[in-house]
């Protein structure tokens, strides 16, 4: 979080609503470019929206930007060239279709983490924490819609998940607004993630205090989305921070390198040290501690299988793209399958 990052000296209006201050000044001031500083607000299919002191233009790139980018720029008759990117503190990406990592939102604080109550998939929310923490901002998981939400939805959520916090929110009561609103205010940046109809545009307009983004209606018979943003943007909130907008995703592909894993799934990687094995895929090994917590009850076995769900994804990913990897992969996989079998032989000894 960047709560010691004062406002800068530069009374810019635009700019400042965007979240510029001394950090953004001296990434600026590194970078070889333009004279005008700005902040991607939006991207569409290549083309890129800048705002910079003066108000907000179109502008053109050899290298597309991603929403929430700081760049430097300069003019070209009528046009404006971005001519560098600042390095970024942090980054939302993912696997697209094809494999590649696409960047969601560059520079961002906070990841929201919206989450329908009327189909809630905590799975899903798991997901996109690991997602989050990837990136290099901190989650926070906005549980949207609570005016249909069953009975104890929220708590089931809090004993689930570990290391994030929970906002009950709904557009239709205002419960939990402004708990959002606080959490934007310090001039961070956030940015909305989660399926298409959970209602991020919805809350987004409220934070905003104006429709300035469409919604629609979900489906009547699954309730799901109908994909109404369509572009990622950048707003400034009145009452202080910076919000972006997301098309909600289909799928969410892991990208990163199984530091975000460890982050979301910390209680179970804690749990792990205790294991007999160090080496333990806990998965009914003898001396599991993990699987010991799941039997008490202290752990969700639902969370443990997603655990091992995303980890196995990640490897997958992570050996595709790296033949090094995929040695030690191999190679950490026959060190546990010997471990394994000297148990089982000093077992048999045994008995
Ligand atoms: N009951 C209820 N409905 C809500 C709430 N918030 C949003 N909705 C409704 O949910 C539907 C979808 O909302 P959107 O804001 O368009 O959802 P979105 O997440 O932006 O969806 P995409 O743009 O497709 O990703 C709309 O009909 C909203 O009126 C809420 O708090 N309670
Ligand atoms: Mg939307
Ligand atoms: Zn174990």
């Amino acid at each position: 979080m960047s709560d010691h990052h004062a406002p800068s000296a530069d009374p810019t209006p635009p700019l400042a609503a965007l979240g510029w201050d001394t950090r953004v000044e001296a990434l600026l001031a590194d970078i070889d470019g333009g004279p005008h500083p700005g902040r991607v607000v939006r991207v569409e299919r290549g083309a890129c929206m800048v705002a910079l002191a003066d108000g907000t233009h179109p502008a053109r790139a050899t290298v597309t930007p991603a929403v929430g980018d700081w760049v430097a720029t300069h003019r070209c008759g009528d046009d404006l060239l971005v001519d560098a990117i600042a390095p970024r503190w942090s980054q939302l990406t993912r696997r697209d279709p094809e494999g590649r990592t696409q960047i969601l939102a560059a520079n961002i604080d906070l990841v929201c983490i919206t989450a329908p109550a009327d189909r809630l998939s905590p799975a899903r929310v798991e997901r996109e924490t690991v997602v989050a923490w990837d990136s290099g901002a901190q989650p926070l998981v906005l549980v949207t819609k609570c005016d249909l939400a069953a009975p104890g939805l929220i708590t089931e959520l809090r004993t689930r998940l570990c290391g994030v916090d929970i906002i009950a929110t709904s557009t239709v009561t205002g419960e939990g607004v402004d708990q959002v609103a606080d959490a934007l205010r310090p001039c961070h940046t956030a940015v909305l993630l989660g399926p298409s109809g959970a209602g991020k545009s919805s809350l987004a307009n409220i934070l905003l205090g104006a429709d300035l983004l469409d919604t629609t209606d979900v489906r009547p018979g699954d309730r799901r989305g109908r994909h109404t943003t369509s572009v990622r943007h950048l707003l400034a909130v009145p009452t202080g921070g910076v919000l972006i907008d997301t098309p909600g995703l289909r799928g969410l592909a892991l990208a990163g390198d199984g530091e975000g894993l460890a982050f979301a799934f910390a209680d179970i990687e804690a749990l792990a040290e205790g294991c007999r094995f160090t080496d333990c895929r806990h998965d009914r090994e003898p001396g599991c501690a993990v699987t010991a917590a799941v039997d008490t009850g202290a752990l969700d076995a639902r969370r443990v299988a997603n655990y091992h769900k995303l980890q196995r994804e990640l490897d997958f990913e992570i050996r595709k793209d790296d033949p090094i990897a995929r040695g030690e992969a191999e190679r950490v996989w026959k060190i546990r399958a010997k471990a394994s079998r000297q148990f089982f032989r000093d077992r048999a000894q045994r008995s």
